[in-house]
């Protein structure tokens, strides 16, 4: 397949625009579908082959977010939460087949040239000659993706959206064709920011704590406390709904009300795509003992949390990004007046948090704590209110902590005021 892919694109606001646009370079995107404005998917965050694609709403999650690698005449599409590639069921080369996960391969039914349509991109299947369309043309959330004959329909059209990071084994290539009269553009620094909500796939009652090793993938079920779990208040008695064990991965799932304790992670964790929809006591706890764990929160968000969402009472570090908050006290605490005074990290990228809340992280400074934060976007909130970076002297079990400050230092809260955007 021939495309000519010459033209003059500019980067506007996160988002390619201009008369066309030049080939993408490789790496991390979101693949928005020109009609709805819904990301390309793995449906349920899933790591299976032969899985069909689907657009759902934006999340900022790794089930969309596509790593771009050269592969023959164009790109292989990978995706962020498999390393799986997308590809055409059966290499088909006919119309209405479906476009699915499977193994990477490097066949040509697995490999995909970018051709710019105006200010976005047909997405063709260089085995079939085929663009990858939404199943009927259809613009809802969950439409599956499949192959159909090229041509201008909207539902036949993608724009590339930074995911800002690169792929783990990056290939760095050029474009399939350099434009001739301006530079390739530079993919946004700012991806796309988290918006939305899930709907619920269905409810559960628990009554006594779900231990999670390996993954558990809620198919986004909504779980709630039930019994003697605890009724979502401010008591600290409260049992959580999720226990996860060290390298536990938890995603696509809904904490209702009550909310109890949230989620403990016992050692290095992951929540993929996890909603609290009234937050409880909190939302997850960082327990365990290692310096070195990491519990990492990728996409999902949190609403109505009377103090804080995220308790770091473990020694380590917590990665808090795509998600979105609203109305809250703090999003991130680490504890004050727990039993070990350790030294704890935290770091926050692509947030937006919407006001009331009081704090985006409170750390403990004489324990030298650190917070580190990037493309945070504040809302509803014109008198900046809300404290990015709180600073407390932490205390032994049994005192209160007391506020010291607040404010980027460069030492303990590290952010510049290009990092906070207020909207
Ligand atoms: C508060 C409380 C801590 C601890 C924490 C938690 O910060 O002061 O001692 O209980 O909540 O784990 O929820
Ligand atoms: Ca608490
Ligand atoms: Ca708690």
């Amino acid at each position: 397949m021939i495309g000519t892919v010459v033209g003059v694109a500019a980067l506007v606001g996160g988002v390619f625009v201009g008369v066309s646009n030049a080939a993408p370079s490789a790496g991390a995107y979101r693949l928005v579908n020109g009609a709805s404005g819904l990301c390309l998917t793995v449906p349920g965050g899933s790591t299976s082959d032969g899985v069909q694609l689907t657009v759902s709403s934006c999340n900022g999650a790794s089930n969309q977010t596509w790593n771009l690698s050269s592969q023959g005449s164009g790109f292989r599409l990978a995706a962020g939460n498999s390393g799986k590639c997308a590809g055409v069921a059966g290499a088909s080369t006919s119309a209405g087949k479906a476009v699915q996960q499977e193994s990477c391969t490097g066949a040509s039914s697995q490999t995909w040239e970018l051709i710019a349509s105006g200010s976005n991109y047909q997405v063709v299947n260089v085995n079939s000659d085929k663009c990858l369309n939404t199943k009927d043309n259809s613009t809802s959330s969950g439409a599956l993706v499949q192959q159909n004959s090229c041509d201008s329909v909207s539902t036949k059209q993608w724009s590339l959206q930074s995911a800002g990071s690169q792929p783990s084994s990056t290939p760095t290539v050029s474009p399939t064709v350099t434009p001739t009269r301006s530079p390739s553009p530079t993919p946004s620094t700012n991806p796309t920011l988290p918006s939305g909500w899930p709907s619920a796939n269905g409810s559960q009652a628990v009554t006594s704590t779900i231990s999670v090793s390996g993954t558990l993938d809620g198919g986004l079920k909504r779980y709630y406390a039930s019994g003697a779990m605890g009724d979502g208040g401010q008591s600290e008695s409260q049992d959580p709904i999720f226990e996860l064990a060290n390298g536990a991965t938890l995603k696509n799932v809904i904490i209702g009300s009550p909310g109890a304790d949230g989620i403990y992670c016992l050692g290095s964790c992951t929540l993929q795509n996890v909603w609290w929809e009234d937050v409880g006591e909190d939302a997850a706890t960082l327990l365990g003992s290692s310096s070195s764990q990491v519990m990492t929160i990728d996409g999902g968000g949190a609403k109505s949390a009377s103090d804080k969402v995220f308790q770091h009472n473990g020694p380590g570090t917590m990665v808090i990004k795509n998600f979105q908050v609203d109305n809250f006290g703090k999003l991130y605490r680490a504890c004050g007046n727990c039993t070990n005074s350790y030294q704890r990290h935290v770091q926050m990228s692509n947030i937006v948090a919407t006001y009331p809340g009081k704090a985006l992280a409170g750390i403990n400074t004489n324990w030298g704590d650190t917070a580190r934060f990037s493309n945070i976007t504040i809302k509803n909130d014109p008198s900046h209110k809300m404290i990015v970076c709180l600073k407390y002297k932490g205390v032994p079990k049994g005192s209160e902590p007391t506020e010291i400050g607040s404010g980027a230092d460069g030492t303990n809260c590290i952010y510049s005021s290009s990092d906070i955007h207020y909207q």
